[in-house]
């Protein structure tokens, strides 16, 4: 059984992935206008990850027998300096929400939720996936720099994402 506080905290948790995969969306919309078609599937992957991310809350929540209550989904940017603001914008986003996941795995252990506890565990380790995934694009486009031919090379690779 999932406490008040638990639930309400899984429930914030599902906007703030539902927000994610909203957000990745409209990176992939801009990546979308200024033709770096690889960038943008590599987004759009990411955005339907996010989504999966926040269903698997959603049905841990009924299957512990809790109760899912969605709220409004805010409102994402839609613009960016540069490729390479996108991947770093992402980044914070992601920083972000490590911190939220880490403060849901402390919350189910002090609330001595083992269930949560162990449900939480897939999240810490994506999150740390995540972050170091971001982490290597943004090192590869600090090298490529100004170099059209290289960013074209990386957005082909991106664009080869399962
Ligand atoms: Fe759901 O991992 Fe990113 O936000």
């Amino acid at each position: 059984m999932l406490s008040k506080k638990m639930q309400k905290a899984l429930n914030e948790q599902i906007n703030a992935e539902i927000f994610s995969s909203y957000l990745y969306l409209s990176m992939t919309a801009y990546f979308e206008q200024e033709n770096w078609t690889g960038f943008a599937h590599w987004m759009e992957k990411q955005s339907a990850e996010e989504y999966g991310h926040a269903m698997k809350i959603f049905e841990f929540v009924n299957e512990v027998g809790g109760k899912v209550e969605l709220e409004a989904i805010e409102k994402p940017i839609s613009e960016w300096k540069s490729v390479l603001n996108v991947f770093e914008e992402s980044l914070k986003h992601e920083l972000m929400i490590t911190d939220k996941i880490n403060n849901l795995y402390n919350m189910a252990s002090t609330e001595k939720d083992h269930a949560s506890g162990i449900f939480l565990q897939w999240f810490v380790t994506e999150q740390v996936e995540e972050v170091n995934t971001v982490e290597q694009i943004i090192h590869k486009l600090k090298m490529i720099g100004e170099h059209k031919g290289a960013l074209y090379m990386l957005d082909r690779e991106l664009g080869s994402r399962a």
